[in-house]
């Protein structure tokens, strides 16, 4: 196994790819900016190193930098969390050339699945359902009329490049298309460099499903059911649960089953996430994440494993330590991402941690890096720990929840535990009865004007 492993991240990841690597024995380095001297994942680091200034640019995104870390602490191996550097070809590529293992796939797959329309493709021939759509880029408006004709309106035209939400427009009827074209085009160009466009069926109530897999590179590939991602803001996560409220277990081994063999058909390695649409009992791919996800937790406490863990492993050339078969869902698990933001309006809230008591109990799980007197950086985005809790089933899960925040207390910046508080009191999310829109559409029921 790696003697040492360096992490190229910070906040609670950092630390909780430090825990996993102390449990293997294996010695951690803290890879920090000059911003986070004093973050918890670089206080409790078996050795740290700096790698820049505050601005990420200049250090988590430093490559040179991060490459120079490796080779003075002698890290035979780096951990790119989730941001920053994980899903970057270019990095996976040069950290490789240095004979250092990237955790995480080659970059020849981080590029294949960055690219939509060859992710797309390639689900659809290796037999993963697609939402209906033209087949590959369109270019010319009279294709785009006719794909549309075909599927139905309304239409969604997305970049290529896109992601997280941007460069998407939606067209109504024909009238709209020629716009939502030109629209799409100009915003991808300004946004990614590139002005690859491709049409999708629009769908309107759907939720927001993904299925968790891993991959060793002796053949096996197995998944860890689903997450319902559905409670977003602006594109951002909120809430995360596994499973999926609406989800039923034949559902989950059927689709389950295409996504591992697909992944398995390109030789993929490490964890990766396949995100669907899900409307009326279809699935429906839409991207493919090839890196560890923020909400991984969820699947952990549902099916009990270290998905840290077994990305080490399998980016050493172990195989995963169980199967297929293995791998029974118990129970239910809930995330709440707890960001430094105003619980209305989520204006980031940087400052000083006065007082912190994290929840505790059977099934509650902090990953958080926060402590008394820790003062928040204003660099870096504003989640400052996450919640986790799980129960035998959803209703004794959210139970549990409520009972976790009631516990929590994190003073000196406000913070968005208010905010599951009010969602905890909704019928819809107590029932597990939401979609993609519904966070959006109940914010601005609770708050007229914002
Ligand atoms: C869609 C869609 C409806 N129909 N595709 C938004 C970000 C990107 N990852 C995909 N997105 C969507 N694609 C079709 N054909 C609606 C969204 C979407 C969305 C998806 C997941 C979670 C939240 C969302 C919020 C708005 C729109």
């Amino acid at each position: 196994m790696f003697n040492k492993i360096l992490i190229a991240n910070r906040g609670e990841i950092a630390l909780r790819i430090q825990r996993a690597c102390r449990e293997m024995g294996i010695t951690s380095v803290a890879a920090h900016s000059t911003a986070d001297v004093d973050a918890m994942h670089v206080r409790l680091a078996d050795e740290s190193v700096c790698i820049g200034p505050p601005r990420a640019a200049d250090s988590y995104l430093n490559i040179p930098a991060i490459i120079t870390a490796c080779e003075l602490t002698g890290a035979q191996a780096v951990h790119p969390g989730y941001g920053f550097l994980s899903e970057n070809a270019n990095f996976s590529r040069i950290v490789s050339e240095h004979d250092i293992a990237f955790i995480g796939p080659t970059a020849d797959h981080i590029t294949m699945m960055g690219d939509k329309i060859t992710a797309k493709e390639t689900m659809k021939r290796l037999g993963v359902p697609v939402v209906p759509g033209s087949d590959g880029a369109i270019t010319e408006d009279e294709e785009a009329m006719r794909v549309a004709e075909e599927i139905g309106y309304p239409v969604l035209v997305k970049a290529a490049s896109g992601g997280g939400g941007r460069g998407m427009k939606v067209a109504e009827s024909r009238a709209d298309l020629s716009n939502a074209l030109s629209t799409a085009r100009t915003e991808a160009k300004a946004g990614f460099g590139d002005e690859t466009v491709y049409l999708e069926k629009y769908l309107g109530k759907p939720r927001h499903i993904e299925i968790q897999i891993m991959a060793d590179s002796h053949g096996n590939v197995v998944h860890l059911g689903e997450r319902d991602c559905s409670l977003q803001r602006r594109h951002q996560k909120v809430l995360e649960e596994a499973p999926g409220p609406s989800i039923t277990q034949a559902e989950r081994d059927e689709i389950g089953m295409r996504c591992a063999n697909a992944l398995k058909e390109i030789g993929y390695l490490g964890a990766g996430t396949i995100e669907f649409l899900y409307e009326n009992g279809q699935f429906y791919f839409i991207e493919m994440n090839t890196r560890l996800q923020v909400e991984h937790p969820v699947t952990e406490m549902v099916y009990g494993v270290d998905l840290v863990r077994e990305q080490i492993r399998v980016a050493y050339g172990e195989e995963l330590s169980f199967k297929q078969e293995d791998l029974i869902p118990n129970g239910h698990a809930i995330e709440c991402r707890l960001n430094a933001e105003d619980p209305h309006t989520f204006a980031p809230s940087p400052g000083t941690i006065q007082r912190y008591h994290p929840p505790g109990g059977l099934g509650v799980r902090m990953d958080s890096g926060i402590y008394a007197g820790y003062r928040i950086p204003p660099y870096y985005d504003s989640l400052i720990g996450k919640l986790i809790v799980h129960g035998r089933d959803r209703p004794e899960c959210v139970a549990r929840l409520r009972r976790a925040l009631a516990e929590t207390i994190i003073d000196g910046v406000e913070t968005t535990v208010p905010l599951f508080h009010a969602l905890l009191d909704s019928p819809d999310v107590v029932n597990g009865d939401y979609d993609i829109h519904w966070l959006e559409h109940w914010l601005s029921a609770k708050l007229p004007g914002e």
